[in-house]
C-alpha cells in the first residue's frame, strides 16, 4: 500500500500530472510514507526519469518546465509535515542557485530540510549574482552559505562566489557548502569550499557539523 502510493507519486511526476500530484502525495502520506521518502523516492526518482526522457529526445524543454511545476505542487502538500525540531535556531543559512542556473527543486528541498532541522534559512532563489550572496550573508550575519548548481556550465560560478567572499574580506566568517548533481567533493575542495552535500539529508548533517566547528573555532 505504502509502496504503491509512492509509485503513484513517481508516476504523476513522470507523466507531468500537475493536477493529480497533490492528491497522490496526500494518499502517500496517509499510507504511512514519510515526507522525505515521498520527496526522494517518489518525486526525485520521477525527476530522474524525466531527465532520461529529455536526454532520449522524448521530452523537450516544455516538459521539463511542467515537471518542475508538478514537483512544486507536490512539495506544497509536504511543507506542514516537515516539523521544526525545536524553536532555538541552529544557525543561519543563506542559500541560492548560482548565477545562470534556474534549477531550484533540489535547492528548495535542501532549504526545506534545513528549516525543518531548526536552521533559519534565507533563500535567495535562482540566478543569484555573486555580489548578492556576499551582501546577504554579511547583512544577515549568516553562519553558512549554500550554493546549488545543476549545470556543468554554471559550476564555475561557485568559485567566483568564493572569490567574491575573499575580496570582501568575510570568507573567514562563513562556512560554504556546495551541492547539485554535477558537483563533487573533489570540485568543492579544489575551489576552496568547506563541504559538498550529495543530497538534502547529507546537507543537513554537514551544516550541523559546520556549526560545531564554528562554535569550537
Ligand atoms: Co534542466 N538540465 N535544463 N531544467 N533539468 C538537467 C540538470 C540535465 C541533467 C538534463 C539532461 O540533459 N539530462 C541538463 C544538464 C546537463 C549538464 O549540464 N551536464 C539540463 C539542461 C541541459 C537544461 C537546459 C540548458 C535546457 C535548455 O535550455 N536547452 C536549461 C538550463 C536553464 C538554466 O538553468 N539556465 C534547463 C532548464 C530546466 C528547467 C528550468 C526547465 C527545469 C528546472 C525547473 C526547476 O528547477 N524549477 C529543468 C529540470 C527539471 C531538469 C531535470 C530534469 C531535473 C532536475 C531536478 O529537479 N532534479 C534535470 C535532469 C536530472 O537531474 N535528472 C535537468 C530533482 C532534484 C531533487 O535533484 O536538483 O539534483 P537535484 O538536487 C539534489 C542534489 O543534487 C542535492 O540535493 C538535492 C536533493 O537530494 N543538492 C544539494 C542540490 N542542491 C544542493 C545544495 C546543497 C546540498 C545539496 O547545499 C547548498
Amino acid at each position: 500500500m505504502a509502496e504503491e502510493a509512492l509509485l503513484a507519486v513517481k508516476s504523476c511526476t513522470v507523466n507531468l500530472d500537475v493536477d493529480g500530484i497533490a492528491k497522490a502525495v496526500d494518499t502517500a502520506l496517509k499510507a504511512g510514507n514519510s515526507a522525505y521518502s515521498i520527496m526522494m523516492d517518489g518525486m526525485a526518482v520521477g525527476m530522474e526519469e524525466v531527465g532520461n526522457k529529455y536526454e532520449a529526445g522524448e521530452y523537450f524543454l516544455s516538459e521539463l518546465i511542467m515537471a518542475g511545476e508538478t514537483v512544486r505542487e507536490g512539495m506544497q502538500v509536504l511543507v506542514p509535515y516537515l516539523k521544526v525540531e525545536n524553536m532555538k535556531t541552529k544557525g543561519t543559512v543563506v542559500i541560492g542557485s548560482v548565477r545562470g542556473d534556474l534549477h531550484d527543486i533540489g535547492k528548495n528541498l535542501v532549504a526545506m530540510m534545513l528549516r525543518s532541522a531548526g536552521f533559519e534559512v534565507f533563500d535567495l532563489g535562482v540566478d543569484v549574482a555573486r555580489e548578492r550572496f556576499v551582501e546577504e550573508a554579511g547583512g544577515r550575519k549568516a553562519n553558512i552559505v549554500g550554493m546549488s548548481a545543476l549545470l556543468t556550465t554554471t559550476m564555475g560560478e561557485m568559485k567566483e562566489v568564493i572569490t567574491a567572499f575573499q575580496l570582501a574580506g568575510i570568507r573567514d566568517r562563513v562556512k560554504i557548502i556546495l551541492g547539485g548533481a554535477p558537483v563533487t567533493k573533489e570540485f568543492a575542495e579544489k575551489i576552496g569550499a568547506d563541504a559538498n552535500g550529495r543530497d538534502a539529508i547529507e546537507a543537513v548533517k554537514i551544516c550541523r557539523g559546520l556549526m560545531n566547528t564554528l562554535r569550537r573555532g
